[in-house]
């Protein structure tokens, strides 16, 4: 007789921190599988006590190294520990993944680790709903600290950093992709930024350059610090991880990790919400006759758009 797993038998497992039924429930998440949906239905209350920080910055800049030096700082203050890598999939990065395992090589045996990866564009329509998805389990895992990496320049990554408490932009000296970032705006973004591989000759004057673009205006009463860093030496990570600790407290001090989570709960809603209308309605192209016919009138010029549309929301569908 086959083992009968239930969800719940799944989440005990889970709430006990294996690591194993962690990765399964992602796995059923990622997948769209609905046991992954009604796995973080139940776990959900269970949530909202990890610290998730965002790292996000062109491709190479360190983050992962970064990330591996922080996971070394936090585990000798006995904290658990997540780390998401979102794979962006993009030629740039190619290899990543596997440069990773060697950065993370050394916490990958240790039980109050778990490390991830996701790809960014899977069968949800989007990085943000599986990335949250994911997060979510690992926080009811007991996870103390979920750190997710996402490589970005521009806009692109702003989703994936709507799910985190705190975002920490990191960029290096003497790459245009850093440059760029740091004309495109990124700036709205982060509350730590940190200047990675400051040993670069280029180091002083890329901080120099941040802190008068940052002069400009402070971001919610919270003085966006300007670190540097230079991860594969481990220099400068005692400090960032206690900015990031400082963040924290500001935010919760503040009232403003409340009212961020609140904002990113409700888009994640309407996102989710969005995503499954989109496809019922996508479905319904594909398979409803009547839809068709009416396209078919559209294109005909029989009917406008707008009315086809308004149609198309008065169905069941
Ligand atoms: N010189 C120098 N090299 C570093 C430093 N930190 C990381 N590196 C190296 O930079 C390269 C890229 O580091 P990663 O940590 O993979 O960078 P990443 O931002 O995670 O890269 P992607 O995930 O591909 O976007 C690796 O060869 C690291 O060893 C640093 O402070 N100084
Ligand atoms: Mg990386």
């Amino acid at each position: 007789m086959a083992v009968e797993r239930t969800t719940s038998e799944l989440a005990e497992r889970l709430y006990a921190g294996d690591k194993r039924a962690l990765a399964r429930g992602i796995s059923m998440v990622e997948n769209d599988d609905p046991e992954g949906w009604a796995l973080v239905s139940e776990a959900y209350p269970r949530t909202g006590e990890a610290a998730v920080v965002g790292f996000t910055g062109p491709p190479g800049v360190g983050k992962s190294t970064l990330i591996g030096a922080l996971v070394t700082h936090v585990r000798a203050r006995d904290r658990q520990v997540a780390v998401l890598s979102i794979d962006p999939s993009s030629p740039f990065t190619k290899g990543a993944l596997l440069g990773d395992r060697i950065r993370l090589a050394e916490h990958f045996l240790d039980a109050g680790v778990f490390i991830r990866s996701m790809a960014s564009r899977g069968s949800l329509g989007g990085l943000s709903e599986a990335t949250l998805q994911a997060a979510l389990l690992m926080d009811a895992a007991g996870k103390d600290d979920v750190f997710i990496e996402t490589v970005g320049v521009g806009q692109g990554e702003v989703d994936i950093i709507d799910h985190a408490d705190t975002v920490v932009l990191v960029l290096m000296p003497g790459s245009g992709d850093s440059i760029q970032a740091l004309k495109a705006g990124v700036m709205e973004i982060p509350d730590i930024i940190v200047v990675n591989k400051r040993e670069h000759p280029l180091g002083d004057t890329m901080i120099r350059e941040i802190k008068s673009v940052l002069s400009l205006g402070p971001k919610d009463g919270w003085r966006v610090p300007v670190l540097a860093t230079e991860a594969s030496r481990n220099e400068g990570v005692e400090e960032l991880a206690a900015a990031m600790t400082e963040h924290r407290e500001f935010i919760l001090a503040e009232g403003t990790l409340a009212e961020r989570r609140r904002r990113n709960l409700m888009n994640e809603v309407i996102a989710l919400a969005s995503f499954r209308l989109r496809s019922r309605l996508e479905d319904s192209v594909r398979e409803d006759p009547e839809v068709r016919a009416l396209l078919d009138r559209v294109v005909e010029r029989r009917l406008d758009p707008a009315s086809a549309a308004r149609t198309l929301l008065e169905r069941d569908f």
